[in-house]
C-alpha cells in the first residue's frame, strides 16, 4: 500500500479544466465523482464559459492519492484537460486571531454554498518587485494591509463566498481565487472593488480568470453536451 499524502491540516485541493470531446461519457463521469463523494471528499462542478474550458471540476480531499486517482478516472471517462490548478487550504497569517470555527470553515470548507451559482477562479500572486515587493514589507504593515482587505470583502458579506487556497511550492502562483456568488456582477463587482485595495492595487499579480456555473453534476454536464 502506498502511503496516503494527507496534508497536517486542511485538504488538498485541485482545480481541473477539461474540454468536452466526442468520447465524454456521463455515466462514467458521474461515477468517478460519486467514487471520491464516497470517500467523503467534495467535488465542485460548473459548466464553463468561453474558448478556455468547458468544464470545471473541483475536488477537496484529505489524501492527494484521491486527487490523482479522480484525475485518472475523468480522463478514462473520456474528458480533456485543458489547465488545472493545485493548492491546498490554509488559514492565512494574518488570520490567526479569528474565531475557531471561521478556522475549520478555511481548512475544511464545505462547498459548494447553497444559492450561490455564478463562479469564478484565478490565481494570483503578491508582487516581487522593485517598486513595490509584498515579501519585503514588516508583518505589522502586511496586516494591516490585509485588515483593509477584509473590510472591503466584508461589504459582500451574504452574496459572496470566497475561498483562497494557497499554492506557494505546488503550482505556479501563490494562491488560487475561488469565488462563488449569488450573481454574476458580484464577481465583477468584488474583484473590482479589491483592485483599490492597496495589498491588491500595488500588491497582486493576477493569472488567467476562468468563470461559469456550478450546478447539480448531472446539469452541469448536460448543459455543456455530455448527457
Ligand atoms: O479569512 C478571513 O475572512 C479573514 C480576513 C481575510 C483574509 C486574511 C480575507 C477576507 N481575505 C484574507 C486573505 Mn481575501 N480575497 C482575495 C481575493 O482579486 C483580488 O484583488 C484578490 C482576490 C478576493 C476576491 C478576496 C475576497 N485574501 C486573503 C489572501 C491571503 C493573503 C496571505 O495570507 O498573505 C489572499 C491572496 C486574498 C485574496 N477576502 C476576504 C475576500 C472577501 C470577500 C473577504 C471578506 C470575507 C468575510 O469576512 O466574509
Amino acid at each position: 500500500m502506498v502511503p496516503s499524502a494527507t496534508p497536517g491540516e486542511g485538504l488538498g485541493v485541485v482545480h481541473l479544466f477539461w474540454s468536452v470531446g466526442p468520447l465524454a461519457d456521463a455515466t462514467e463521469i458521474l461515477a468517478a465523482i460519486n467514487r471520491a463523494e464516497s470517500h467523503g471528499d467534495q467535488v465542485v462542478v460548473a459548466s464553463m464559459l468561453g474558448h478556455k474550458a468547458d468544464l470545471c471540476t473541483m475536488a477537496l480531499s484529505d489524501d492527494l492519492w484521491r486527487l490523482r486517482a479522480l484525475q485518472t478516472e475523468l480522463a478514462a471517462a473520456g474528458l480533456d484537460l485543458v489547465d488545472s490548478y493545485v493548492s491546498l487550504t490554509e488559514v492565512s497569517e494574518y488570520a490567526a486571531g479569528v474565531p475557531e470555527e471561521m478556522k475549520q470553515a478555511r481548512l475544511y470548507p464545505e462547498l459548494p454554498p447553497e444559492g450561490k451559482p455564478a463562479f469564478c477562479f484565478y490565481p494570483m500572486s503578491k508582487r516581487r518587485t522593485v517598486e513595490g515587493n509584498w515579501f519585503t514589507l514588516d508583518f505589522e504593515d502586511r496586516k494591516r494591509l490585509m485588515y483593509e482587505h477584509g473590510a472591503s470583502g466584508r461589504a459582500f458579506a451574504g452574496r459572496l463566498v470566497q475561498l483562497i487556497t494557497a499554492s506557494t511550492g505546488v503550482d505556479d502562483f501563490e494562491w488560487g481565487v475561488t469565488l462563488f456568488a449569488q450573481k454574476p456582477d458580484d464577481l465583477k463587482e468584488v474583484v473590482y472593488t479589491m483592485r483599490f485595495d492597496e495589498a491588491s492595487a500595488i500588491y497582486a499579480e493576477f493569472g488567467t480568470f476562468y468563470a461559469g456555473m456550478v450546478a447539480p453534476h448531472d446539469e452541469a454536464l448536460a448543459a455543456v453536451g455530455v448527457g
